[in-house]
C-alpha cells in the first residue's frame, strides 16, 4: 500500500528547505513548507531561492511542477512536524528559544500519534527537556531527533548519500522515520536512542573544531620554528594515521564555532574543548597581527586595505560567524578597508568587484579561498605592496614583482 503522508517541515533555511525538496520528490507525500518570514515564502512562491545552494533551484522547479509542495506562514496540521530552526549558544549553553517556538505553534495543530522529528543540533539534555515537555501534552506524541549532517556547498548531494543517525523515541517513532528518511536517502539510516543521537551530532562537530584548533596551534608554533607549516602538515599527512587539518583565519558557519559549546556549559570538566574554541577564536587577530607588521616594515604608508572574501568558506555565500567580520573590526581602527566577494550579496559592509577593489589599493588580505582567487591576475594593480594569503591558496606567479605575497604560516 502506498502512504500519503502530510509532511510539515518546519523553518525554510539552510536545512529545512533543501530537506522540504527532497521529500517532495515523493510524488505520495504531501510537503508543507513553514517559515516566519513572509519575504520568504513569497520569493519561494515566485519559484526563487532565499539563498543560493548547489543544484537547490533545479529542486524546486522540478517539484513546484509536482504540485505537491507547498509554503506558508500558517502550519498546516499534519502527520509528521519536521524541525529546522536555528540553535544559537548562549554563555555555553543551547539556546532553544526558536525550537520551543516551532513546538509551541504544533502544539495546538497536532493530531494524535504524530511524529515530531527534530533535526536542529541542540545539547544532549536537550532531547530529555524535549520529550518531558511532549510527555505532558494532551495528545500523543512521537518523538526523533535526527540531526542535519549536510555540509553547505554540497547540501543535497550529502542529504542524499550521507548515514543518517537518527535516535527515536518509540517504536512508532522509528515506524515513521524510517518512511520519511528513505524515501530520499541513499546512505544507511542508523538508529540510536535521541540523547546519543545528539551526543554524535555535537561530537562530529566538535572532533572537526579540536582538530582545526590543533592545526591552528601548529602555525603559531611554526613562527618561532621558522619553518613552513604548510609543508610540514603535507609531510605528517603521509603518516597513514595522521590527518592534521588546515590552519586559517578562523573558524565560522553556523556550526563549528557553536555546537562544541552545547558540551562544555552543561559539563564543568571539559577543558580541551573550551580550550581549542578560544584557539580558534583567537586566530582573526593573529593574521591581523602579521598584516600589522608586514605594513610597519613597509617602505610606503599602508592606508587602503582590502579583504579578499567575506563568506566564512570558500565557494559558499553564507557568511554568518566568518572571521572577516573580526579581522574586518580590527583593521578599521587603522587602516580605509575594502570588501570584495564573488558570491557574498548582502553583508555589514559594501561589497566591490573584485576590480573595484583593488585598484589603488595598497595591501589585501585573503580570509577566504574562493577558487576564482586562485587563478585571480593581481598583477595590473600597480599600488598593491603586499597580499597577506591566510589559507595557502595564492601562488607568487600571480602577481608583479612590486607585490609581495606572504603566506600565513610560512614564516
Ligand atoms: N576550517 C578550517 N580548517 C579546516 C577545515 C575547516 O579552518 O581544516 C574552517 C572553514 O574555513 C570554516 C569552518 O572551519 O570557516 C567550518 O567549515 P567546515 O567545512 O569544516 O564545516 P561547516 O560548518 O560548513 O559544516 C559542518 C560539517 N560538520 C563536519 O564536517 C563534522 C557538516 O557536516 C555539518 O552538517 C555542519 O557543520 C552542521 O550543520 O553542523
Amino acid at each position: 500500500m502506498k502512504s500519503s503522508l502530510h509532511i510539515s517541515v518546519v523553518g525554510l533555511g539552510y536545512i529545512g528547505l533543501p530537506t522540504a525538496l527532497l521529500l517532495a520528490q515523493n510524488k505520495n507525500f504531501l510537503v508543507s513548507g513553514f517559515d516566519v518570514s513572509k519575504e520568504k515564502i513569497s520569493t519561494l512562491e515566485k519559484g526563487k531561492l532565499p539563498f543560493d545552494e548547489n543544484g537547490l533551484q533545479a529542486l524546486l522547479s522540478k517539484v513546484k511542477k509536482q504540485k505537491n509542495f507547498v509554503a506558508s506562514t500558517e502550519l498546516q496540521s499534519s502527520d509528521v512536524y519536521l524541525i529546522a530552526v536555528p540553535t544559537p549558544q548562549e554563555n555555553g549553553h543551547s539556546d532553544l528559544t526558536y525550537v520551543m517556538k516551532a513546538l509551541e505553534l504544533i502544539k495546538p495543530v497536532a493530531q494524535k500519534n504524530a511524529l515530531i522529528i527534530l533535526e536542529s543540533t541542540v545539547a544532549p539534555e536537550d532531547c530529555q527537556t524535549i520529550q518531558k515537555l511532549l510527555k505532558k501534552w494532551p495528545t500523543t506524541v512521537h518523538f526523533a531527533h535526527c540531526p542535519e549532517r549536510a555540509i553547505p556547498g554540497n547540501t543535497l548531494y550529502e542529504m542524499v548519500n550521507n548515514t543518517r543517525i537518527i535516535g527515536v523515541g518509540s517504536p512508532q517513532a522509528k515506524k515513521i522515520a524510517s518512511e520519511v528518511y528513505s524515501s530520499f536517502v541513499k546512505g544507511q539510516l542508523k538508529y540510536t536512542d535521541p540523547v546519543t543521537a545528539a551526543c554524535v551530532k555535537v561530537m562530529e562537530n566538535t572532533f572537526r573544531a579540536v582538530n582545526i584548533a590543533l592545526a591552528n596551534e601548529l602555525l603559531k608554533i611554526s613562527y618561532d620554528l621558522g619553518i613552513n607549516i604548510w609543508e610540514a602538515i603535507e609531510l605528517a599527512n603521509a603518516h597513514p594515521r595522521v590527518n592534521i587539518h588546515s590552519p586559517g583565519p578562523g573558524v565560522g558557519g553556523h556550526c563549528i564555532p557553536i555546537d562544541p559549546w552545547f558540551f562544555v556549559g552543561p559539563h564543568a570538566d571539559a577543558k580541551l574543548i573550551p580550550t581549542a574554541l578560544k584557539i580558534n577564536d583567537s586566530m582573526p587577530q593573529f593574521v591581523v597581527d602579521l598584516l600589522l607588521k608586514k605594513s610597519k616594515e613597509s617602505k610606503k604608508p599602508i592606508k587602503k586595505v582590502v579583504v579578499l572574501g567575506v563568506a566564512y568558506k570558500k565557494d559558499v555565500d553564507d557568511w554568518r560567524e566568518s572571521p572577516a567580520e573580526a579581522i574586518i573590526q580590527n583593521l578599521e581602527k587603522k587602516f580605509e578597508v575594502i570588501v570584495t566577494d564573488p558570491l557574498v550579496k548582502n553583508f555589514t559592509h559594501r561589497i566591490h568587484s573584485f576590480e573595484e577593489a583593488l585598484k589603488n589599493a595598497d595591501a589585501a588580505i585573503l580570509v577566504t579561498d574562493h577558487s576564482v582567487y586562485k587563478k585571480a591576475d593581481f598583477k595590473p594593480f600597480k599600488k598593491l605592496q603586499f597580499v597577506i594569503d591566510t589559507r595557502n591558496c595564492l601562488k607568487k606567479n600571480q602577481f608583479s614583482t612590486h607585490t609581495v605575497l606572504e603566506t600565513v604560516g610560512n614564516p
